[in-house]
């Protein structure tokens, strides 16, 4: 392609609203331009890219076995409001009216869409296993739209959806789906990991998200420094053992702490580290009470309090029910004299702690030499608290290191969800009829994008992986004007379109400087340029990544550029 022809605008600088580096590259080197918050347009050189990335992941969801298809964006309100789902999604879910006032929502996730199809066409055991995908924008309204392409609200995804008569197939179903979304990230050339994810909304039990190790990622994971585990912070267990002291036990005794409240100025004030107190937290699990305890240098994980009571709701409990129930406020709460209402539990580590500190239930007094067994009971002890670094990975392999993420893919056992509300049966080969059971498989295609930029750029651009560019060579003519270099450019240019290399050609009449900044900026990972030595039929070829560079005759040019994409 001749640049002249194209619309490739560059920018000397950043936007002002980028503040990461896809966002600014992405902008800078013509890829993309935003039409409104959250709403980008792809330029020509976006959307060779944003190919790239589909073909990816087109290929290796055809690989097992899941079909393509498209599904409407416009989704009738009717399909939402049989799941309940039209009015659980609040203004995040764009909605609009047609000429007969009906409702619709502009396409978030496509499950009851499929859904409503599969229940009307699919009838027979024999039709399982059965998985569909589309690549199509999603409409969600961000409140707060940042990032570029990392957080829009309009964005294309990979949705793809499992219908199985069993949960054992449905076991299958998503194994191959993990596995091509290792295959799709790994060809991207991401560094990502496989982390195992709360279900969240979304009804189902197993999930997974796929996360790219970057620092403007939103999440944070706990990853093991020697394995491929990975969780998210609030799903990774606690394995570690805690070894308790073989001291005698002291006498507990009152002490008056007046002003102390945080565990740090009480541990000051007793003149011990932070992991020789105990912290206690009130919350509110559905319609009890609980008081968690943990040790002073550790935080109590909300969601495995949550899940240890299989509970709805657990939220911290306010100053009034701290202060009827306990006779104290935060900062002074403790195990010892706790009505009967309010249950004790506690995490594992706290049962291996002696002669510790603890709040004494009563405003500016705390307890020393306080032993959990002696002088206070704990109704049960649990792995209570959020991993820390350091601490051993939960499959025995390595330590747990702490890294950010950008989600990529999610993966979901839905079960059924959605095909129980929806009444999406099959006869099995009995002639019963069962509901079917679902998972759904995601991948952000223009987040995935982004994520690239975030693991390949420099300070003067973007370093494609070879897979990912918009083209193989930008070909480049230092002076147009001079006669022996135009002719030569235009010969190189045919010569590897003929030998079926895509080829970015900058024909335009720009200064040197202006086409190597732009040249750097495109991030094409080899570059020719047509210069000085062009009457000697010598041209330069460089690398974008490594920056190495040769001289070559061009009639080894072709060979060459085939050889370094084989290598
Ligand atoms: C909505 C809105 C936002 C949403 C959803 C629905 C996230 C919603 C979860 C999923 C689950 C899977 C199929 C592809 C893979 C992910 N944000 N989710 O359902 F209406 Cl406004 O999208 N869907």
């Amino acid at each position: 392609m001749r640049q002249s022809h194209m619309l490739i605008p560059t920018l000397k600088e950043n936007p002002a609203d980028a503040e990461i580096k896809s966002h600014q590259l992405l902008v800078r080197a013509g890829y993309i331009r935003q039409i409104a918050s959250g709403i980008y347009s792809f330029l020509p050189i976006g959307r060779r890219v944003l190919n790239k990335v589909e073909n990816i992941v087109r290929e290796e969801m055809e690989k097992i076995g899941a079909h393509e298809m498209a599904m409407p964006a416009l989704e009738p309100s009717e399909l939402w409001k049989e799941t309940g789902r039209w009015t659980t999604f609040g203004s995040e879910l764009m909605r609009i009216h047609d000429r007969h006032n009906r409702e619709f929502a502009l396409g978030a996730t496509h499950e009851e869409v499929i859904t409503s199809l599969v229940r009307n066409e699919v009838k027979s055991y024999k039709q399982l296993p059965l998985t569909v995908f589309q690549i199509q924008n999603k409409f969600r309204d961000e409140a707060r739209p940042r990032f570029g392409l990392l957080r829009g609200r309009e964005f294309l995804m990979k949705d793809a959806y499992s219908f199985n008569e069993s949960y054992e197939s449905l076991d299958e179903t998503y194994e191959k789906m993990f596995q091509a979304y290792s295959n799709i990230f790994r060809r991207c050339g991401l560094n990502f990991r496989a982390v195992i994810a709360d279900s969240g909304a979304m009804g189902g039990k197993d999930t997974h998200e796929f996360m790219v190790l970057s620092e403007v990622g939103e999440d944070v994971i706990a990853y093991s420094d020697t394995s491929r585990y990975a969780a998210n912070i609030e799903m990774a267990p606690v394995i570690a053992t805690y070894e308790k002291p073989d001291v005698a036990v002291k006498p507990i005794e009152k002490v008056e702490t007046p002003g102390k409240r945080s565990m740090q100025e009480v541990a000051d004030h007793f003149g011990h580290e932070l992991h020789e107190g105990i912290k206690a937290i009130l919350f509110q699990v559905d319609e009890k009470f609980v008081l968690a305890l943990t040790r002073g240098d550790h935080e109590v994980n909300d969601v495995k309090l949550k899940n240890l009571f299989d509970a709805g709701l657990v939220e911290l409990a306010n100053e009034e029910d701290t202060q009827r129930l306990l006779g104290a406020g935060f900062g002074s709460l403790g195990p010892i004299n706790v009505p009967e209402e309010v249950e004790v539990v506690a995490d594992l580590a706290v049962e291996a702690m002696v002669n510790i500190t603890c709040g004494a239930n009563e405003n500016g007094f705390h307890y020393k030499n306080a032993t959990p067994g002696e002088d206070f009971t704990v109704n049960q002890y649990a792995d209570l608290r959020f991993i820390k670094e350091g601490d051993p990975s939960p499959d025995g392999q390595g330590t747990i290191q702490f890294a950010r993420g950008i989600e990529v893919g999610h993966v979901f056992k839905l079960g059924e969800f959605y095909s129980e509300r929806m009444n999406a049966t099959f006869l099995n080969d009995q002639g019963k009829a069962k509901t079917m059971i679902m998972g759904s498989y995601g991948i952000g295609v223009s987040r995935t994008l982004a994520a690239i930029v975030e693991q390949y750029h420099d300070d003067r651009g973007i370093t494609w992986p070879a897979n990912i560019a918009p083209y193989q060579v930008h070909l480049l003519s230092m002076n147009p004007k001079k006669e022996d270099q135009k002719e030569l450019a235009d010969q190189l240019y045919e010569n590897l379109l003929e030998a079926g290399i895509d080829v970015l050609y900058d024909d335009r009449k720009e200064r040197a400087g202006v086409k190597f900044a732009d040249s750097d900026l495109f991030g094409i990972p080899v570059r020719i340029t047509v210069g000085k030595r062009a009457s000697e039929g010598v041209v330069e070829v460089k690398e974008r990544t490594t920056g190495e560079q040769v001289e070559l005759d061009t009639n080894e040019l072709v060979e060459y550029v085939k050889n370094w994409y084989k290598a």
